[in-house]
């Protein structure tokens, strides 16, 4: 491919990045998204986003005419698709973006074309993708495994960058391509050698989808497990944080850390689509989700145990009680709210405790909420005195430099730092 035009479908978090990657290289991106307002923003040469460098990357892109979005599909060489795959009712995974981006390509594909699916999807899901576009365009030839000769090249490629670090580990980070033959994977890799600078194995499109998924349910089993650990401990009279920093001095034992709960949108989504898939196999997987599901239920019932121990150590009416949440996000030192188990405790313990609940954000503005939530956000140092219950629900730089609060003050901490 020498100078070819890919076209990023989804510019959200995973193709806004991708799309200013290949931009940045000097390759033309027509980026795709079905949302004019976030189109509008980044032919504006902004984001509607929140990723370290991603903002600067796009405005470069778009001001050098590398980079423009529009709504509609366009003719390109490679398609790179980043559309959401959220579950239905029922932890059902729902693909309707990918058919619907499916539909809305077919009419601009040429033989020659490659397109690759980014999307976290079921095992299967790159086959029917393949199914939605032959039956739109019966005049090309798509690629099936164990045949040679096709019009169109599709393999499926996951990506597995971290929040907050999408910029660095999109160039770093090895990528597994899956081709449904041969070729397709060479055309996959042609592709994502024009950014990706880690080892790009290959193998076919169902192991490259499972092997996405894979990642997140192993982390999401290792999570279950410390939290797990966390509620054994508190019951046995046991400092989880000491037991696990103590075990993990065996060479072979790395456990994770016991938290709120598993928030973000992957981890506490992508398992469900093995579980899904084979429900009576995936018992671990399917427990461990249980688990770190059950996490937040569990620490909102430690908070009521210290409003408890408050009302009986100084004859304060519970409705008096004042209950301090340290932390909103997701996970320690972003600004992401999305799934948040740090937030859903807050938000319940405002409904259980109306007006006694103030949270502390650092990463957060105070004008953050378009709406008016059921708590008071306020900052680190009007809070100091104002805790009887501490709740710490996320380890944010600014609490484990060091947290101060009234010497009465009962605490409740998720995260190991006080
Ligand atoms: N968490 C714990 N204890 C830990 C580590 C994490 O409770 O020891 C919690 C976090 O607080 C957070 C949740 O787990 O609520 C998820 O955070 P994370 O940092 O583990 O992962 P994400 O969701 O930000 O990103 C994950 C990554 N997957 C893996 O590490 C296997 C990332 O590489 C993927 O690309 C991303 O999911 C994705 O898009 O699928």
């Amino acid at each position: 491919m020498s100078t070819p035009t890919i076209s990023v479908i989804g510019l959200g978090y995973i193709g806004l990045p991708a799309a200013a990657m290949f931009a940045s290289q000097k390759v033309k991106v027509i980026g795709v998204d079905v949302n004019q307002k976030a189109v509008d923003t980044i032919n504006q040469g902004k984001i509607h986003i929140v990723e370290p460098g991603l903002e600067d990357l796009v405005r470069v892109a778009v001001a050098d005419g590398f980079l423009r979005a529009t709504t509609q599909p366009e003719k390109a060489d490679a398609f790179v698709i980043a559309v959401p795959t959220p579950f239905k009712g029922d932890y059902e995974p729902d693909v309707s973006y990918i058919e619907a981006v499916a539909k809305a390509i077919a009419p601009v594909l040429e033989k020659g074309n490659t397109i690759i699916l980014e999307s976290t999807s079921p095992v299967g899901t790159t086959d029917d993708m393949i199914s939605w576009l032959s039956a739109a365009r019966p005049d090309l030839k798509f690629p099936k495994e164990g045949e040679t000769g096709q019009d169109i090249y599709v393999a499926y490629c996951p990506e597995r960058v971290l929040p907050g670090q999408v910029i660095r580990e999109l160039v770093e980070n090895d990528r597994v391509i899956g081709g449904i033959t041969p070729e397709c994977s060479a055309k996959a890799i042609e592709v994502y050698r024009i950014f990706v600078k880690g080892e790009l194995p290959t193998t076919n499109a169902r192991t490259a989808e499972m092997a996405k998924l894979t990642e997140n349910a192993f982390r999401d089993v290792n999570i279950a497990f410390a939290n797990e650990l966390s509620l054994i401990s508190d019951k046995l009279d046991i400092n989880v944080w000491e037991l696990i920093e103590l075990s993990n001095r065996h060479p072979r034992v790395n456990i994770l850390q016991p938290g709120p709960g598993v928030g973000g949108h992957c981890i506490a989504v992508d398992p469900w689509f093995i579980v899904n898939k084979t429900p009576e196999l995936a018992r671990i997987v399917r427990t461990a989700r249980e688990v770190n599901d059950g996490k937040p239920q569990w620490v909102i019932s430690k908070v009521q145990e210290a409003v408890q121990e408050v009302v009986a150590k100084t004859g304060k009416a519970a409705n008096a009680v004042k209950v301090v949440c340290y932390g909103l996000a997701f996970k320690p030192n972003i600004d992401d709210l999305r799934e948040s188990p740090a937030l859903m405790i807050t938000n319940k313990l405002a409904a259980l405790y109306p007006n006694q609940v103030l949270a502390v954000e650092p990463n957060i503005a105070n004008d953050h909420f378009e709406t008016k939530q059921s708590f008071e956000l306020i900052s680190y140092d009007a809070a100091k005195d104002m805790a009887d219950v501490a709740v710490i629900l996320v380890d944010h730089n600014e609490f484990k430099s060091g947290l101060s609060f009234r010497n009465d003050s009962v605490v409740v901490d998720t995260k190991g730092i006080v």
